[in-house]
């Protein structure tokens, strides 16, 4: 546990100040103060210079070890802020690697992280090389010129050992899914928002009893198991890593091979938290799509379910529904709640009639 003393910056909305002590608290660290700022992606500080030289002086009144900033910080950004301050910052994105090194439990999930950490170094030293050869800040960070240039060339030759393995899972996880096709097994794949259900539905699903949790980032690793189902076909269900606002591409891509088998999934169950607000939900379902696009999955491949429904009622999920435009396939969005196991069982006749084309009596409404 690394329970530092932490000033949080972040912007003033409730659901970013929710998330964002939601990451800070699942990284461990215990939130001392919290700054709201309308505009935090300024160009020399994040924030305004008067607010940046406030939290100068609160961070030395209220004994803070650590800065967390709620944005994507540009490597001068950091330094600046860090400069003032004399305080280590930890951007959005360091915060979730933070999160997600202290996760991993199997090699693959470590090496993914550990080869996402190097790319955004990696991303970094450019700017820290720029900026010692500029002249502005010799000895960045402790890096000169040369040392950046070693560096760089040091990082990418970790990177480069780091592919090679991941390129071995990949190569294990194809034959895998070649000697299922095979033998005509079909996967279907959990995805969503962190925390919306995923696992809990999982457990439900295949009577597993993998680990759920309030804390984001519970599950890190794909994880597949055969489904419980009504009809004598095999099919197999696989959980995977939640998704997350403003994840950047390359953790993405660390992520890729595991986020692969979407691509090869029969149906996507995307799992939202219809408890949320519309607003919230919104939000979080744009970064699920958004990824999906980018793994290019078709979106008539996906099932839209409405968890946690046991915290708000049928009809408002489906008012949420329609307000999203949620429309595939064949118009059908299902309100569950897997901690409940409310239609749960809808699920299992959806899965067969949406895979196998068995099937099901539509209401004529617009959704099930
Ligand atoms: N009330 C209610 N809570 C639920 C329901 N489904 C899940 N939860 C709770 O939501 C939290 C997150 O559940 P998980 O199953 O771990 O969520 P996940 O999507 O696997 O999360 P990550 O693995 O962290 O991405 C836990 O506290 C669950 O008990 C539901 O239908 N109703
Ligand atoms: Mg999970």
């Amino acid at each position: 546990m690394n329970f530092k003393n932490a000033l949080l910056i972040t912007y003033p909305i409730e659901e970013s100040v929710n998330e964002a002590l939601s990451l800070a608290e699942t990284a461990g660290y215990v939130i001392k103060k919290i700054v709201k700022q309308k505009h935090i992606t300024q160009s020399k500080y994040g924030i305004g210079k008067g607010k940046a030289y406030e939290i100068k002086d609160l961070v030395n009144d209220l004994n803070i070890d650590i800065i967390l900033f709620d944005e994507v910080l540009k490597p001068t950004q950091q330094y600046n802020l860090a400069f003032l301050c004399k305080r280590d910052i930890i951007d959005r994105e360091r915060l979730i690697l933070e999160i997600f090194e202290r996760r991993a439990s199997t090699s693959e999930s470590r090496i993914q992280i550990k080869l996402a950490q190097l790319r955004y170094e990696m991303v970094r030293i450019k700017e820290k090389v720029r900026l010692a050869k500029m002249g502005e800040q010799p000895g960045f960070f402790g890096l000169g010129k040369y040392d950046a240039d070693v560096y760089s060339l040091d990082l990418k030759s970790q990177m480069s050992v780091l592919k090679k393995k991941l390129d071995k899972e990949e190569k294990r996880r194809t034959l895998y899914r070649n000697q299922r096709n095979r033998m005509g097994i079909s996967t279907i794949s959990l995805v969503g928002y962190t925390s919306s259900g995923k696992t809990t539905l999982f457990n439900s699903l295949t009577g597993e009893s993998k680990e759920v949790g309030k804390e984001m980032f519970t599950t890190l690793s794909t994880f597949t198991r055969s489904l419980y189902k009504n009809s004598n076909q095999k099919l197999l269900l696989s959980d995977t890593v939640g998704f997350v606002n403003k994840l950047p591409a390359y953790m993405i891509d660390a992520f890729k091979s595991t986020l692969h088998e979407l691509v090869f999934s029969k149906l996507i169950l995307l799992v939202i938290d219809v408890s949320q607000t519309i607003k919230n939900i919104r939000i979080n379902l744009n970064s699920c799509l958004h990824i999906i696009n980018e793994l290019q999955v078709p979106s008539t491949k996906i099932l839209y379910l409405l968890n946690k429904v046991d915290l708000t009622t049928v009809n408002n999920a489906y008012e949420k529904a329609k307000m999203l435009d949620l429309k595939y396939p064949n118009n059908i969005v299902l309100p569950i709640s897997a901690k409940t196991g409310y239609n749960v069982n809808k699920i299992l006749d959806l899965i067969d009639m949406l895979v196998y084309g068995n099937n099901l009596e539509i209401q004529n409404n617009g959704y099930l």
